[in-house]
């Protein structure tokens, strides 16, 4: 039978698990341990307090939290009540937060502790001071203190729960316009995407999945992730942050057979497994994707750290693309594997959306059960935006903006991009947004954002910039950027100063021109 069951809800994945297997691991963070009816009891008593402080079903939450135990509580707390929650990431700021909070018309936002030098709930306080919506600003550790001892408040569990078709959880959008984007995902399109995922994966009761890129993202988290684990009762091992000497450490102690890293990750662990003396034999499997993997480091990874590779390209808006554990390393090295499930329906087309050949270049649409066919939009909050008639065909497939090829053997390869985002070692910078952001500093007339080949992220960001009077300086350029509150990752790397910015035909700002002036060695560097 294709995925879960019929009517399955993604708070059900759990249930089931915690009726199977009761007291077997579920979850393994900062060296402590939950069972699987632990983590279901828990979730219940969450599920309560948070009805408690009026947030129920429907309500929109921002979720920002690091890996560990609060952020799977409150996620399966919030699928139970029919609460979706807004996935953003550790490494957002208040830009990134405010925008998502406006989208979504979020009532309440969940951050962590203090941690890491920056103050979480100075942030969330401005944010709110700027959203009318927002009313709850609730620390992970306080919502999910609840001892074990008590009983659940609030009496039995509604029985009016989510409906399969409703929105489970809202994703964030990689982005190409300046206007930031929320991804809804159906309770039954993304257990559909875990379950499948898991099945590909060969995922079972001994697989021990560690979680080392954020679990708020899409790969992680359901690509099978921390919920594929779950939903076939392995073990999930939390990893504060994917640096190999924190995951070597886990993966001996834990005996990880499963994990998911970035191109540039995968270079560091490359160059640490030679050092280490971790045991890493009980990897069975390495999934890499975000971006571009190349054929020389996808080679090393069976020598060097002893199991299958696996390609993932896959994208939030749903399609998923994985070589198989079975391909002949041929396969698995020097392409992006195929669709996830036979359903899934992809085109390969070029400008003028016609289909291109066999082997030939062209954007690849995708369609299928568990890719959407718009963005979100909170109720009340108008149409439909215009950014789904640029991103959607009319018959609702999706514009990818990647550049692909499919072989003889219908397998994928990404070949480039046509969207104006740069691709920072699998982090997302959306071109427009910084533009848009630059623009606002006294001393830039105009600017324009490009990638730039880098060694270990692939791309970088360069930022030109056509200066009013003086021309700025990357510090004080980034020192800006920083204060209007974007993410770090989304900081220009390299600044250049020019007199004016070529232009297309058409008038729109010839980046590929752009770029190619940086190859030239007479370009100057700030
Ligand atoms: C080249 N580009 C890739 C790959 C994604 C699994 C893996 C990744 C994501 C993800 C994800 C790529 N080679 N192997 O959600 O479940 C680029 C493409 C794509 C965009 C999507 C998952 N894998 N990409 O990266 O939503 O450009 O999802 O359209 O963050 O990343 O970005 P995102």
């Amino acid at each position: 039978m294709l995925g879960p069951p019929p009517g399955a809800l993604l708070a059900d994945l759990l249930r089931d698990q915690a009726r199977r297997g009761p007291d077997r691991p579920a979850l393994v963070s900062n060296g402590q341990v939950t069972t699987y009816r632990e983590l279901d009891s828990r979730v219940d008593r969450i599920a309560a307090r948070l009805r408690r402080l009026r947030i129920g079903a429907g309500d929109r939450v921002v979720v920002q939290l690091p890996n560990g135990t609060e952020f799977m509580l409150l996620l399966f707390a919030f699928f139970r009540l029919g609460v979706i929650p807004v996935l953003a990431l550790p490494v957002h700021r208040k830009n990134e937060i405010h925008n998502v909070c406006g989208i979504a018309g979020a009532v309440g936002i969940v951050i962590p502790r203090r941690r890491a030098g920056f103050d979480f709930r100075a942030m969330a306080e401005a944010v709110r001071a700027d959203n009318p919506t927002l009313r709850e600003i609730v620390t992970a550790d306080d919502v999910c203190d609840v001892p074990d001892a008590l009983p659940v408040a609030g009496g039995p569990r509604p029985t009016v729960g989510p409906a399969p078709a409703g929105i489970g959880l809202l994703l964030l959008s990689g982005g190409t316009t300046g206007a930031p984007k929320l991804i809804p995902r159906t309770h039954r399109d993304y257990a559909l995407n875990v379950v499948e995922s898991a099945r590909l994966c060969g995922l079972d009761e001994h697989t021990v999945y560690l979680a080392a890129l954020p679990a708020a993202h899409n790969f992680a988290l359901g690509c099978p992730g921390v919920l594929g684990t779950l939903a076939v009762g392995g073990k999930v091992v939390l990893a504060p942050d994917p640096s190999p000497d924190e995951a070597f450490q886990l993966i001996e102690q834990e005996r990880v057979t499963v994990t998911a890293l970035t191109p540039p990750l995968l270079q560091l662990w490359l160059a640490e497994a030679g050092r280490t003396r971790a045991d890493l034999t009980s990897l069975r499997l390495l999934q890499v994707g975000g971006a571009p993997l190349s054929r020389k480091h996808a080679e090393r990874v069976r020598p060097e750290l002893g199991c299958r590779l696996q390609q993932v390209f896959g994208m939030a808006e749903g399609l998923l693309s994985f070589t198989r554990p079975d391909d002949p390393e041929e396969i698995v090295v020097s392409t992006q594997g195929r669709p996830l499930l036979a359903e899934d329906e992809i085109r390969v087309v070029d400008r003028e959306g016609r289909d291109v050949a066999v082997g030939e270049a062209g954007e690849l649409l995708a369609r299928g059960p568990y890719t959407v066919r718009g963005y979100y939009r909170a109720p009340g909050s108008g149409p439909a935006p215009e950014s789904d008639a640029t991103a959607f065909t009319p018959d609702g497939y999706y514009r990818t903006g990647d550049l692909v090829r499919l072989t003889g053997t219908g397998h994928l390869v990404v070949e480039g991009r046509l969207k104006d985002a740069v691709n920072r070692g699998g982090e997302k910078v959306p071109a427009v947004e910084v533009e848009d952001h630059l623009l606002a500093h006294p001393l830039v007339a105009q600017a324009a954002v490009v990638g730039v080949p880098d060694e270990l992220l692939g791309e970088r960001t360069c930022a030109f910039v056509v200066p009013r009077t003086r021309p700025p300086r990357l510090p004080e350029i980034a020192a800006f950027l920083r204060d209007r509150g974007l993410a770090a990752y989304k900081l220009p790397d390299r600044l250049e100063i020019v007199a004016d910015l070529p232009r297309t035909g058409v008038g729109k700002v010839d980046k590929h021109g752009l770029a190619a002036r940086l190859e030239r060695p007479a370009s100057r560097k700030h």
